[in-house]
C-alpha cells in the first residue's frame, strides 16, 4: 500500500477548510492545512480564517450593527434620551472591527494547534494527484503527499476589467472593512446582497451612498421582499441609479470622477465594486491533478467529490453550491466524517436559511414566490402576506430622514415589515417558502427554518401562540392571501 505524508491535506483555511481539517484530525487523521492570503487589488491583507472572519460575515455584521446603533439614536431621542449632536468616527469603528477580527485570527491559530492540524501559511498548488507543493520564501519548493485532498480556496471579488480605472481605483469587500480613511461619498456598483449590505451600513453611518444597479436588486431572492428592502433603503437615504454603469473611473485631486454609460459624470471619494465573486482556483495547477474546472473557476462535484475520486471541494468554489459560511462548514465536517469515520450522511443543500443584513433586514428559507410558482404551478401555490410596522419603530415614528438628523420627525417610514408564507396547496398548505423583512430577520428566520425543514403546514404555524409583542408573532396569524386580492398592509 502507498504511504503518504498525510491522510488529509486541505487547501484553504476558511470556513469550510478549517472545519473539515479539524473534524478529520479529531477523528484521528493526520492532517495538514494550507492557508495563504493574496493581497486585494488595493493591497489589503488579513489573517487566518478565510473570507467570513476577515472580509465577510463578521466585519460586515459588526458594521451593520454600528449602522443600526446610529439609526437607533433617532428612536432613543424620541424615548427621552437627551443626546448631543452625534458624529461618527470611522477610524474608531475600523479599529474596533479589526481588533475583533484579529482576536478571531488568534483563536483560529490556537484551535488548529490544539486540534493537531499542521497549519502551513503557504500558497499551495498541485504537483500531481496526490502531491501538493509550495514555494518557501528562499525559493525552495517543498512537497507533501496525501491520501485525500480537499480544495476549499473560496472566492474573491470580481472587478470588471473593461472599465478603465476600476481595478486601479475601486475597492471591494476585501478592502472596505479595513479602509484607513473614512469612505466619504460612495458609489457601490452591483446590486446583490453584498452591495446592498455595504450601501446600507455606509448610509446609516452617515455617508452619501449611490448604488448603480445593472438590472434588478437582489437577484435570486423573492422579488416582493427584495424590492421592499430596496425601497426602504431609498426611504432612509440610499440613492439607487438603475441602468447606467461606470464606463471609466479617473482619479484627480484625491477624488474619483466616474463616467457613466449614459454620458453623465459624477464625483465620489470611494467606488466599491460588488459585482460577484470568482472561485480562486486559478493558481492551483488543477491540471496537474486532472481536476475538471467549470464556469468562473468553480469545481463541479457530486457530494463534494470532484471528477478525481480522492480530491474533494467544499465551500464557495463548488459549482451550483451556496456561498454561505454555515454551508461550507457543514459540508466540510460531513465530508471528514465520511472519509475518516465511515459516516454516510450527505450535505443537504435544500432549505438553507439565509439573511440579508441591510438596514431593514431580510431573512428567508425555502422557495421564493416566483420559484414556487415555476416549480409547482400558480394554481398550487397560496401566498399569505402581512405588511406592518413593528411596535418599536412605529411608536418611535422612525423617520425617513437620515437617523442623525434629530429635528425632522414628520416624514414617517412606510410600514417597514413584511411577513410572507408561500404554501403548497396539494400538500395541505405545506410551507415551502418563508420570507420576512424587518428587524432581526436573521434571528427570526433561523428559528422558523426548523419548522420549514420539518415540513410544517400553514395550520401548524397557526397553532403556535405568538410571543407578544414581537414582529415574529405575525407568522402565527397570517390570514390574507395574495389570491384574495385584499390589501395586506396593516391599517390603523
Ligand atoms: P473562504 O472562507 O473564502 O476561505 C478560503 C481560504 O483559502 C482563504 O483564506 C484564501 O486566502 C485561502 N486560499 C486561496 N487559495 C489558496 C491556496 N492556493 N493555498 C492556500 N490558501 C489559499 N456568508 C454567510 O453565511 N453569512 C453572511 O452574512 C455572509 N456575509 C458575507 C459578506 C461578504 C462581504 C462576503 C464577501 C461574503 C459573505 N458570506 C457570508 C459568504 C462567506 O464568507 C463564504 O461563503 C465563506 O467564507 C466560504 O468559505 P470557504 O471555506 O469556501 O472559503
Ligand atoms: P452576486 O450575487 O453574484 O451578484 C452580483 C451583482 O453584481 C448583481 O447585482 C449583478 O447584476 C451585478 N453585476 C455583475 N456584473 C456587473 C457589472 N459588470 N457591472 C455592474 N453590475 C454587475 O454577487 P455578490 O458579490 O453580491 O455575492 C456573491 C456571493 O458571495 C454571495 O452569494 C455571498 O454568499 C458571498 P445582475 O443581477 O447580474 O444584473
Amino acid at each position: 500500500m502507498t504511504s503518504y505524508d498525510y491522510d488529509y491535506v486541505v487547501i484553504g483555511g476558511g470556513s469550510g477548510g478549517m472545519a473539515s481539517s479539524k473534524e478529520a484530525a479529531r477523528l484521528g487523521a493526520r492532517v495538514a492545512l494550507f492557508d495563504f492570503v493574496k493581497p486585494s487589488t488595493q493591497g489589503t491583507k488579513w489573517g487566518l480564517g478565510g473570507t467570513c472572519v476577515n472580509v465577510g460575515c463578521v466585519p460586515k455584521k459588526l458594521m451593520h450593527y454600528a449602522g443600526l446603533l446610529g439609526a437607533g439614536l433617532h428612536d432613543a431621542r424620541h424615548f427621552g434620551w437627551r443626546l448631543g449632536e452625534p458624529t461618527h468616527d470611522w477610524t474608531a469603528l475600523r479599529t474596533a472591527v479589526q481588533n475583533h477580527v484579529k482576536s478571531l485570527n488568534f483563536g483560529y491559530r490556537n484551535g488548529l494547534r490544539s486540534a493537531k492540524v499542521n497549519y502551513l501559511n503557504q500558497l499551495a498548488r498541485f504537483a500531481d494527484p496526490h502531491t501538493v507543493e509550495y514555494t518557501e520564501k528562499d525559493g525552495s519548493v517543498k512537497r507533501l503527499t496525501a491520501a485525500h485532498i480537499c480544495i476549499s480556496v473560496g472566492g474573491r471579488p470580481i472587478i470588471p476589467t473593461d472599465v478603465p480605472g476600476a481595478v486601479e481605483h475601486a475597492i471591494t469587500s476585501d478592502d472596505i472593512f479595513a479602509l484607513k480613511n473614512a469612505p466619504g461619498r460612495t458609489l457601490v456598483v452591483g446590486a446583490s446582497y453584498i452591495a446592498l449590505e455595504c450601501a446600507g451600513f455606509l448610509n446609516e453611518l452617515g455617508y452619501d451612498v449611490t448604488v448603480a444597479v445593472r438590472s434588478i436588486v437582489l437577484r435570486g431572492f423573492d422579488r416582493q421582499c427584495s424590492e421592499k428592502v430596496a425601497s426602504l433603503m431609498a426611504d432612509i437615504g440610499v440613492k439607487f441609479k438603475y441602468g447606467p454603469l461606470p464606463t471609466k473611473i479617473e482619479k484627480a485631486d484625491g477624488q474619483l470622477h466616474v463616467t457613466f454609460s449614459d454620458g453623465t459624470v459624477d464625483t465620489y471619494q470611494t467606488v466599491l465594486y460588488a459585482t460577484g465573486r470568482y472561485a480562486d482556483t486559478g493558481g492551483l495547477a488543477l491540471e496537474n491533478a486532472g481536476v475538471v474546472v467549470g464556469k468562473n473557476g468553480k469545481i463541479p462535484v457530486i457530494n463534494e467529490v470532484t471528477n478525481v475520486p480522492h480530491i474533494y471541494a467544499v465551500g464557495d468554489i463548488v459549482e451550483g453550491g451556496l456561498e454561505l459560511t454555515p454551508v461550507a462548514i457543514r459540508a466540510g465536517e460531513l465530508l471528514a466524517r465520511r472519509l475518516f469515520a465511515g459516516a454516510t450522511e450527505q450535505m443537504d443543500y435544500v432549505n438553507v436559511p439565509t439573511a440579508v443584513f441591510t438596514p431593514f433586514e431580510y431573512g428567508c428559507v425555502g422557495y421564493t414566490e416566483e420559484a414556487a410558482i415555476a416549480k409547482y404551478g400558480e394554481e398550487n401555490i397560496e401566498t399569505y402576506l402581512f405588511e406592518f410596522a413593528s411596535l418599536e419603530l412605529g411608536a418611535a415614528h422612525r423617520s425617513k430622514v437620515p437617523a442623525r438628523r434629530a429635528d425632522e420627525f414628520d416624514d414617517a417610514l412606510p410600514l417597514p415589515c413584511l411577513s410572507k408564507l408561500v404554501c403548497l396547496k396539494p400538500e395541505g398548505e405545506r410551507v415551502v417558502g418563508f420570507h420576512y423583512v424587518g428587524p432581526n430577520a436573521g434571528e427570526v428566520t433561523q428559528g422558523f427554518a426548523l419548522a420549514v425543514i420539518l415540513g410544517a403546514t400553514k395550520k401548524d404555524f397557526n397553532k403556535v401562540i405568538g410571543i407578544h409583542p414581537t414582529d415574529a408573532e405575525s407568522f402565527t396569524a397570517l390570514d390574507i392571501t395574495r389570491a384574495s386580492g385584499q390589501p395586506f398592509a396593516a391599517s390603523g
